[in-house]
């Protein structure tokens, strides 16, 4: 019990930042990048590019179907009973309060969380939403507060929705799914649906279980239709030599990462974990038809070769320690790189999709990643022994590489895209132009089931089209 307290705490003032916090578990995010390099300095970064750019809430990957494939729905109207609030004080009453499965409304406006004012959803089945269901009209806002309220809003316990709402400006997560801070128990059926997380601390949206030894894990989740992004004034605020990402998942499994939109994740200086990253032995993730613009990294599963994370059982690797992620999918995402701010950083665009110790042979299918330079390392790669996946009608612009004994199983891939192949890479519109002849219905078959759909929810019938867009 008091480890669990302690590390609660660790989790709120420090997250896990690897070098101060978890010592030995290596790896750390900033730390164990594709590129490598020892990254110096810290200190408080300045300015930065603009990433700029008006985002697209829900459906925001479904840019170009037309048609009624809409993965990104209002929720239903609340029950009758649902509480309404519009102060923090009123919120925090009501989430004491709440028995389990009540829904409270929040109205619109910008609810300051300053003095250490947080939102700490301990009871199950609990619904926290915007009322006007426009998340850009209820405003939750951090203020880089740090103490209590370091993870802005706290999810720690099953079944909880919360959707419609910004959160902004926490000091560490502005959105942190957990173990409860007394009786902690693993978490299941989170679901955070059309947010906005602008401008976090550290990752916008982490997924934390327990360290060490994962006793309390977070499961059967899902972050969809939502906007997560650093702009070039929350780029100054990051600490810790580039300590921020966008989804940060630890020994998560079961969870479905879909239709978000995630952008502006670097720094001048050291490396940002990447817009979506699911590692510490995590297993059976699907991220799909998400649209990743100008992060540092775009999508991974693992991060380093002998980082210690969730154990399962059922030994789905044998003899493969240390696996930073187990089966899953990733598939019809756009992964696009255009800021000449971000390339002239650091590191710059590293990779656009990265296996590393990723076993259990993961479905990496029909993605496609765009950068207007070539990566530090490549658009797509898949590293280290252990690490099994099948890599099946991938488009990009730069190389798709194995490294360090990995092994995948790949066909129908294509590696030398141009930009006019494309409909619009600047505005991160990766449909296929019609002049794409390498890359329309040059894709091999797919087994029913692994990749059914386009990143349109269109129907992938005939010859397939490489990459994300059937076109
Ligand atoms: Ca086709
Ligand atoms: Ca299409």
């Amino acid at each position: 019990m008091h480890r669990i307290l302690t590390t609660a705490v660790i989790l709120l003032l420090g997250c896990s930042t690897p070098m101060t916090m978890d010592g030995g578990t290596g790896g750390g995010a900033t730390g164990g990048g594709t590129t490598g390099g020892g990254a110096t300095g810290g200190g408080a970064a300045t300015g930065g590019g603009a990433t700029g750019g008006g985002a697209a809430m829900g459906g925001g990957a479904a840019t170009g179907g037309g048609g009624a494939f809409d993965p990104c729905p209002a929720l239903p109207a609340p029950p009758g009973n649902a509480v309404t609030v519009s102060t923090v004080a009123g919120l925090r009453m009501a989430l004491t309060n709440a028995a389990p499965g009540a829904t409270i409304l929040v109205a619109d406006g910008t609810y300051d969380f300053s003095g250490g004012n947080y939102v700490y959803i301990d009871k199950a089945g609990v619904t926290l939403r915007g009322q006007s269901g426009d998340a850009t009209r209820v405003i939750f806002d951090g203020n880089y507060q740090q103490g209590n309220g370091a993870s802005l809003v706290n999810i720690a316990a099953d079944n909880v929705t919360f959707a419609d709402i910004t959160v902004q400006r926490a000091y560490d997560h502005p959105i942190h799914v957990i173990p409860a801070f007394t009786n902690p128990a693993s978490v299941s059926g989170t679901r955070i649906y059309r947010v906005r997380v602008i401008d976090p601390g550290q990752q916008a949206i982490k997924i934390n279980g327990d360290e060490p030894g994962f006793m309390y894990t977070m499961n059967d989740g899902e972050i969809s239709c939502s906007e997560i992004r650093l702009t070039a004034n929350g780029r100054g605020q990051i600490r810790d030599n580039c300590y921020t990402g966008g989804i940060d998942a630890h020994a998560a499994r079961n969870w479905t990462i879909r239709d978000n939109r995630i952008e502006g994740f670097w720094c001048p200086m050291g490396l940002s974990e990447h817009g979506i990253h699911c590692w510490k032995g995590c297993r059976d993730i699907t991220v799909e038809r998400n649209v990743l613009i100008d992060n540092a990294r775009g999508i991974g599963f693992g991060l380093g070769d002998a980082v210690d994370g969730r154990v399962f059982g059922d030994n789905p690797c044998p003899g493969v320690m240390n696996y930073g992620a187990v089966g899953g999918v990733i598939r019809n995402n756009f992964v696009v790189t255009n800021s000449a701010a971000l390339q002239s950083s650091q590191f710059g665009f590293d990779t656009g999709i990265s296996l590393e110790k990723a076993c259990g042979n993961v479905q990496v299918v029909h993605n496609t990643v765009f950068s207007t330079m070539q990566p530090g390392s490549s658009s797509i790669e898949w590293r280290f022994a252990g690490t099994t996946l099948t890599l099946t009608n991938n488009l990009s612009t730069h190389r798709q590489q194995q490294r360090d004994n990995a092994m995948a199983t790949s066909a129908g891939n294509v590696a030398n895209a141009t930009p006019a192949m494309f409909v619009s890479p600047s505005t991160a519109d990766l449909h296929l132009a019609s002049g794409a002849t390498s890359a329309i219905d040059q894709g091999t078959s797919v087994n029913a089931g692994v990749c059914d759909q386009d990143i349109d929810g269109s129907p992938r019938t005939g010859s397939r089209d490489v990459g994300a867009d059937e076109r």
